[in-house]
């Protein structure tokens, strides 16, 4: 029989290239040096940090699957899960603001952008000199993004645009905002637009009062008949599928994030009961709190394989919306159950953001929600199997 550790089941490690490993341990330890000690005091704080964009872009995070000509790694997207496990072993809102740069902005740009389109804004957003948002989400479309009610109308030379975007990550800070609308000159179907910082009309107040994600900053984006040139417009792609072909990659990244907090909160509920004594022995001796570790474990273990094959089929452009829709789902909502009884094996101590499990816990509501919420994947792989839509 084989060795067993407690704390990598089913040998992830030995399934990765040495590649992917190397890029694994850099972003763990850039995460854990640089991010690590930062992140309790932006969180209770609320601090918006957009020099992480550029000490991301500078560790070659950012746009890992874009090819190296456009300033990205050409890596795999396993790699990129890799990475986002890592990143969101810290924070969640650290996962998001790398995975809105990599498959909501650069993601378009690089796959439905001109040659023009590519140069000038993926080497920026590569080495995060350039911030850049995705704005799809409205305050009456969240769910059902085909009901947005952002238009684009053709104007001499261009497009006007007007409407509102609502939640969006990154936005108060943005330089490259993506925007998805209808366009009449386009039968009314939903086009990209890419529009930068400093256009008259174009505003993005921050969303206050969030009680997750608060060390990633998120607004609305207001347009109020924002005029664009053509060179504004993604050429490549029209309809629903162009938001989505993005969401794809970023559903699938946040599948291997949402493990790797959970991995935080499963490491510390197991030590805090190493630790903590309670009638004359440590917690962790008591059957109950071992039942919660080896459920963690399971989930965890079940997770990370299942995020590993997504990840090596899309490397082989094998990868299915509905596969991604699976890991994301359950790896979203097991990764927001494990958080909360990792906050409850804390007791009392669970409740501060010194131990970090709320915050966590907190991050993970939002998580299990964006990108398609728990019960819209429920509804996606329900029509995978019947045939049947059952959104309306
Ligand atoms: P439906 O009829 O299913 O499809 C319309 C068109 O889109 C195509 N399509 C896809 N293409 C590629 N990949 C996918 N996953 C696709 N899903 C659909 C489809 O083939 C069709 O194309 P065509 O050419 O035939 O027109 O559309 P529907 O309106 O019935 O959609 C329903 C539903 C529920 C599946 C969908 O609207 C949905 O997924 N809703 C969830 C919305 C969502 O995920 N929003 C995310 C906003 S962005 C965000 O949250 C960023 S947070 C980032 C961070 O901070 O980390
Ligand atoms: P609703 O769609 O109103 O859903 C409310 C509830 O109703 C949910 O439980 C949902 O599951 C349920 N529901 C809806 N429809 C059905 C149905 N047919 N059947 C059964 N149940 C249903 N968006 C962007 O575009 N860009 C971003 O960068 C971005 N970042 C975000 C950052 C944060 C912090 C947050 C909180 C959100 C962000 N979002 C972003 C928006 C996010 O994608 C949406 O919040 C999400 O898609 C849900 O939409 P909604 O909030 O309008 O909820």
């Amino acid at each position: 029989m084989g060795s067993f550790d407690w704390s990598d089941p089913f040998r992830i490690a030995d399934q990765l290239s040495d590649d992917e490993r190397m890029m694994a341990e850099s972003a763990r330890s850039y995460a854990q040096e640089k991010l690590q000690p930062r992140v309790t005091q932006a969180f209770n704080d609320e601090l918006v940090a957009p020099e992480i964009f550029a000490e991301m872009g500078e560790m070659g995070l950012l746009g890992i699957t874009v090819p190296e000509q456009y300033g990205g790694l050409g890596s795999s997207y396993v790699a990129y899960g890799l990475v986002a496990r890592e990143i969101e072993r810290v924070d969640s809102g650290y996962r998001s603001m790398m995975s809105v740069q990599s498959s909501l902005v650069m993601y378009p740009i690089y796959a439905y952008g001109s040659e023009e389109q590519r140069m000038k804004y993926l080497p920026k957003l590569a080495s995060g000199e350039w911030i850049g948002c995705f704005g799809l989400t409205e305050p009456d479309a969240g769910s059902d993004p085909a009901g947005m009610k952002t238009r684009a109308e053709k104007i001499d030379g261009g497009y006007r645009i007007t409407g509102s975007k609502m939640w969006i990550s990154n936005a108060p800070v943005a330089d490259v905002f993506v925007i998805w609308a209808k366009s009449e000159a386009h039968g009314g179907k939903i086009r990209g637009f890419v529009l930068e910082k400093g256009a008259k009309g174009l505003s993005a107040p921050k969303i206050q009062n969030k009680m997750s994600l608060r060390a990633s900053v998120t607004g609305e984006v207001v347009l109020e008949g924002v005029e664009v040139g053509e060179d504004a417009l993604l050429p490549h792609v029209q309809g629903l599928k162009g938001p989505f072909g993005c969401l794809n990659r970023a559903r699938y990244g946040i599948a291997w994030g949402a493990m790797g907090a959970a991995e935080f909160c499963w490491h510390a509920a197991r030590q805090y009961g190493l630790d903590r004594k309670q009638f004359g022995r440590p917690i962790a001796q008591t059957q109950l709190f071992q039942k919660k570790l080896a459920d963690m474990q399971t989930e965890i273990a079940l997770g990370l394989q299942a995020a590993l094959r997504v990840g090596r089929l899309m490397d082989e452009a094998q990868g299915a919306p509905e596969m991604i829709s699976i890991i994301k789902r359950n790896n979203c909502g097991k990764a927001l159950d494990i958080a909360r009884l990792a906050r409850d094996m804390h007791g009392g101590n669970g409740i501060s953001t010194e131990f970090q499990v709320i915050r966590h816990m907190l991050n993970l509501e939002t998580v299990n929600t964006y990108e398609g919420t728990h019960d819209i994947h429920a509804l996606i792989l329900g029509r995978s199997q019947t045939g049947l839509q059952a959104f309306f």
